[in-house]
């Protein structure tokens, strides 16, 4: 996390900023793929409960095997939770989604195709908020700082396709069921779903969970370049193709209400491009649900989404890309290099990438299981997730994309050095016998502060400063 070029710089930004804009607003935009998902449907509401939050002596290490011996699975997920919503608590974001969490209706585990409004928070999640974040954590014999306990005013929970029947045998195995033939990859209803917390205000959602795959103009379901028998259009039927939805879970639009100013979080979580075929339909699937979040900040038409609006964003709109899109700069398995297109997108600010000392530790570690990470072209600073390093080794695959019109003050992402205190919180791959094979997740959580301008123009009073601190920004934005 400590980078004292991005300091410096954050510095030399902040300064100017706040001789344009004397009410900047510095939100930090975070995401974090969290494993809050569970096995079965229905655990994650269990787990969530205050009954069972309070239930487990989180007052201690949980990194290894040794800590945990004689605990029951049960009391590993809920160590895994709380280690989680310790995380949250130091990276202390205002706005916040968090990856992979079971969906339920209020109270009742399950999905459906129909939208959640626009105030709606799953029971996990206000449990989650309640029982877990709403709890101090650290302190004590853990070693670590106490981690004050955190409340959003402010949450969305948006229905998700994860594990929703189609109907329909899209994996090609002879028979109709399970979690490949759902409209995203979940062994229950909800699974795998995602949640939003915000301290500011969440004024509207426009979601894209029943937008057709067909539907997006230069598709890789009906325009498949592939030739030959691995074209999609050999491994799905017509009437696969009709139905088949693009977003793997969903693609929410959240409107912020930033002190007066509109601030679009554009939250996702795209399938991983594996776990197919020779016709690699989750690459393709991957790589169009990427550049969804692309055409749409750049004005298309053609999207629908759940509430009966149409085409993307207004030009000039100030908005901020997150979530686990499962797909590195360079390394890893993907399609066409869907990530390196979205972060070539010229509305999009990449002056600033989220780094850490200890994803480089991790990268670099002699006990790893492998040496992927060796051949890897993406620096390991820049690394968010720790998977086996026999393959795919860890990747840069979680992002916090903000516009290009405003600035960047600062970036990081949660993964302490060995030598650190909070190190047992987010742990070494591989340890089978924690919950999710980690204290807390495979992935960290990354966030990016942002400076979001006040909703009134700066007065003409100053055209020299403006004309200066205008060409600041060009030439920053180019490094
Ligand atoms: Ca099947
Ligand atoms: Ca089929
Ligand atoms: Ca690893
Ligand atoms: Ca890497």
């Amino acid at each position: 996390m400590k980078n004292t070029r991005l300091q410096a710089l954050a510095l030399i930004m902040s300064a100017s900023a706040g001789m344009a804009h004397a009410a900047d607003t510095t939100v930090r935009f975070a995401t974090f793929n969290a494993s809050l998902n569970r096995n079965a449907l229905g655990d994650l509401l269990f787990d969530m409960s205050s009954a069972q939050a309070a239930s487990v002596d989180f007052s201690r290490a949980y990194a290894s095997a040794a800590d945990i011996a004689g605990l029951s699975t049960q009391q590993k997920e809920l160590l895994q939770a709380h280690n989680v919503a310790e995380i949250i608590q130091r990276v202390d974001a205002d706005v916040l989604l968090v990856n992979e969490f079971d969906f339920d209706s209020n109270g009742v585990a399950g999905t459906s195709s129909t939208p959640s409004a626009v105030d709606y928070s799953s029971t996990a999640a206000q449990r989650f908020q309640d029982n877990y974040l709403f709890v101090a954590h650290g302190g004590g014999t853990t070693g670590r700082q106490v981690a004050n306990p955190i409340t959003y005013a402010y949450r969305h929970t948006p229905s998700t396709n994860t594990g929703l029947a189609s109907g329909f045998d899209l994996d090609n195995s002879g028979a109709v069921g399970g979690g490949n033939d759902a409209f995203g990859f979940g062994n229950f209803a909800g699974q795998f779903g995602f949640t939003i917390y915000s301290k500011f205000e969440i004024k509207g959602v426009r979601s894209f969970q029943n937008f057709l795959w067909k539907d997006m103009p230069g598709n890789l379901l009906t325009n498949d370049p592939t030739l030959g028998a691995n074209n999609l259009a050999n491994f799905y039927s017509a009437d696969e193709m009709a139905v088949l939805r693009l977003s793997s879970k969903n693609h929410v639009d959240i409107t912020l209400d930033v002190n007066g100013t509109e601030v679009h979080f554009l939250t996702a979580h795209p399938t991983p491009p594996v776990f197919d075929g020779a016709e690699d339909r989750n690459g393709k699937r991957n790589a169009d649900e990427i550049r969804f979040w692309s055409d749409y900040v750049n004005g298309a038409s053609y999207m629908y989404d759940d509430q009966g609006g149409t085409g993307g964003l207004a030009s000039g709109s100030i908005f901020v890309i997150a979530g686990d899109y499962n797909a590195d700069p360079n390394d890893g398995d993907a399609f066409q290099d869907p990530i390196e297109a979205l972060l070539q997108n010229p509305l999009i600010n990449v002056s600033v990438t989220p780094a850490s000392q200890g994803g480089v530790d991790a990268a670099t570690d002699p006990n790893n299981n492998g040496n992927a990470n060796a051949g890897h072209l993406t620096p390991a600073q820049f690394d968010t997730a720790d998977f086996s390093d026999a393959a795919p080794g860890n990747l840069r695959v979680d992002y916090v994309l903000p516009s290009a019109n405003v600035d960047i003050l600062g970036a990081g992402i949660f993964w302490p050095t060995e030598a650190s205190p909070d190190r047992p919180l987010v742990g070494e791959f591989n340890q089978p016998a924690l919950f999710a094979g980690l204290p807390s997740s495979d992935h960290k959580a990354v966030f990016v502060d942002v400076a979001i301008p006040a909703p009134v123009p700066v007065p003409p009073a100053l055209p020299l400063l403006a004309v200066a601190v205008a060409g600041f920004g060009l030439a920053r934005r180019r490094v």
